[in-house]
């Protein structure tokens, strides 16, 4: 969460499922393309939350494109692709520098997702897939979304938990400003295999299963 949204949302609406004020309009299927989302059309408020086209990982299934150009091609053939989490056509990847998409997230007081629902009781976040959001400062100086979420989220609660999810070497996100923890699958792959493969010792023999 955070990175993408799912394509059947209402600012995305690669189904056209939604009208333009969010509301469900076509409950058990795809409905009609109405330019209400960003995949339904260039003139969509939400197409520039989204990388359409895409930056180097498209959906990799051929029905995930969107609409190129609507005033040109009204009811035409959707060929336009669009970046997505994974090559997941159903986690189109929004923009981090989108000022729109911080306001939703976490730019814009307690009408924020972020701080509004550490408002409503929650002590934290764990933030899935954050580096694909934002690299980390080492990795990208310039790039200060998670910084941005920090100061937002601890305006509301001063010792919310930021707990981030990333596969490699976490350090460049842990230096201050950005997350708090992480999960620290490194070392979960370090115990395991040496409890399945390599435990012998310290009153350990034979490594064991789960
Ligand atoms: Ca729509
Ligand atoms: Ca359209
Ligand atoms: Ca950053």
């Amino acid at each position: 969460m955070f990175n993408h949204t799912s394509s059947d949302s209402i600012y995305f609406d690669r189904y056209s499922r939604y009208d333009g004020a969010g509301t469900l309009t076509s409950p058990t299927g795809p409905g009609a393309d109405d330019n209400s989302g960003a995949c339904e059309s260039p003139n969509s408020p939400y197409r520039s939350w989204y990388y359409i086209p895409d930056i180097g990982t498209p959906g990799n299934q051929p029905e995930d494109r969107c609409d190129p150009d609507d005033a040109d091609d009204p009811g035409g053939a959707w060929t336009e692709t669009y970046e997505a989490w994974y090559g997941y056509g159903s986690l189109p990847k929004l923009r981090a520098n989108s000022v729109a998409v911080r306001d939703l997230i976490w730019a814009n007081g307690t009408s924020s997702v972020a701080p509004y629902w550490i408002s409503e009781g929650a002590d934290g976040w764990r933030l899935d897939v954050g580096g694909d959001v934002d690299p980390g400062l080492t990795n990208d100086p310039a790039n200060d979304y998670w910084e941005g979420f920090r100061a937002a989220v601890r305006a509301v609660k001063a010792d919310a938990l930021i707990l981030g999810e990333e596969w490699g070497d976490a350090s460049p996100w842990l230096l201050g400003n950005e997350w708090d923890s992480v999960m620290n699958y490194r070392f979960r792959s370090a115990l395991l295999g040496w409890l399945m493969t390599g435990c012998s010792g310290n009153g350990c023999s034979g490594g064991t299963t789960f």
